[in-house]
């Protein structure tokens, strides 16, 4: 990651940093069972996306599985019944494989545009499953990218759990249900914002997200984020109109994005509204990128 950040800040680029997906707590050393969440990863995949577009170089630290850039699009296709088998006929000879462009639309756009990221070396994937591979990776990046101070920001989207159950708390065997009731007593995940804003990257841009499923109290709690941590902005989105809607809180400012139904239909996708809005607001702090207010 360090090498990766100097390579692109060296070569006049900006680095971000996002974290992508929900993460496993364990329940079992030997783990047969976890606590998980429902994050699918697209905020993040397809941010790293945008991201790239707007010049910047990309570590993608990213739950196992979760989605990907470029492949997100295809995820839900069957490769084989994209794939069409022809010739073969002859002994030795193994036949030539053919992609069908109704299958898989837009493939040949989005196979090159991957190839040029590919070639360019501007993504950096980094995977991790359980919650303290999360937590050691973060920190370790936040060193790295500590390196090249403010050309540095961090994104961080991964639905990241609350509680936990600390090893030596933790039952090596699997639970058994001879034992009757499961009665859990998780642990607070310590805060990461915290150490990452003030000791491990003090110069870097600093976007959060906050998750709320009541509306009501979503603003309050991205406001006394921004209060607590003093980074640069928090995303704040609900559960369920995530997609179509999200606001952008800063310390003097707060923005409404909106997908409208017209945006909808013409597949633009909110992630690019985001990009777009935070880093005019990171090259120029004085943007009116975020700066409409709601009454
Ligand atoms: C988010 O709020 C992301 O926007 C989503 C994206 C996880 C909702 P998907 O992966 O969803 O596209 O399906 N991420 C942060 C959620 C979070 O746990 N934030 C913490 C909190 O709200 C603060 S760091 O307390």
């Amino acid at each position: 990651m360090a090498a990766f950040a100097s390579f692109h800040a060296e070569a006049g680029r900006k680095v971000v940093l996002i974290t992508s997906g929900g993460t496993k707590v364990p329940l079992e050393s030997r783990t047969v069972r976890f606590l998980d969440n429902f994050s699918s990863g697209r905020r993040g995949a397809s941010s790293a996306e945008y991201f790239i577009d707007s010049g910047y170089a990309v570590i993608f630290l990213h739950r196992h599985r979760s989605l990907y850039p470029y492949t997100r699009m295809f995820l839900t296709i069957n490769m084989l019944d994209a794939l069409e088998f022809q010739g073969g006929g002859a002994p030795g000879n193994t036949g030539e494989v053919v992609v069908n462009q109704q299958v898989l639309p837009n493939i040949a756009k989005v196979l090159k545009r991957y190839e040029e990221v590919k070639k360019s070396r501007l993504l950096l994937p980094i995977e991790f499953s359980t919650l303290s591979e999360y937590l050691h990776l973060l920190k370790a990046a936040a060193q790295a990218l500590s390196k090249i101070g403010s050309k540095a920001m961090f994104y961080l989207a991964a639905a990241v759990s609350d509680f936990y159950i600390p090893a030596s708390e933790m039952p090596e065997h699997k639970i058994q249900s001879s034992n009757g009731p499961l009665q859990l007593s998780m642990k607070m995940v310590p805060k990461i914002l915290s150490p990452l804003v003030k000791e491990w990257a003090p110069q870097a841009f600093v976007i959060s997200f906050k998750l709320e499923t009541d509306a009501s109290i979503l603003l309050d709690k991205a406001r006394r984020a921004l209060d607590t941590y003093r980074h640069q902005a928090v995303v704040a989105n609900v559960l369920d109109s995530r997609r179509g809607y999200v606001v952008v809180v800063t310390l003097e400012t707060q923005a409404e994005l909106i997908l409208t139904e017209e945006d909808v239909k013409n597949e633009v996708e909110i992630e690019e509204r985001i990009v777009i809005g935070t880093d005019s607001c990171y090259s120029d702090p004085k943007s009116s990128a975020y700066q409409r207010h709601i009454p």
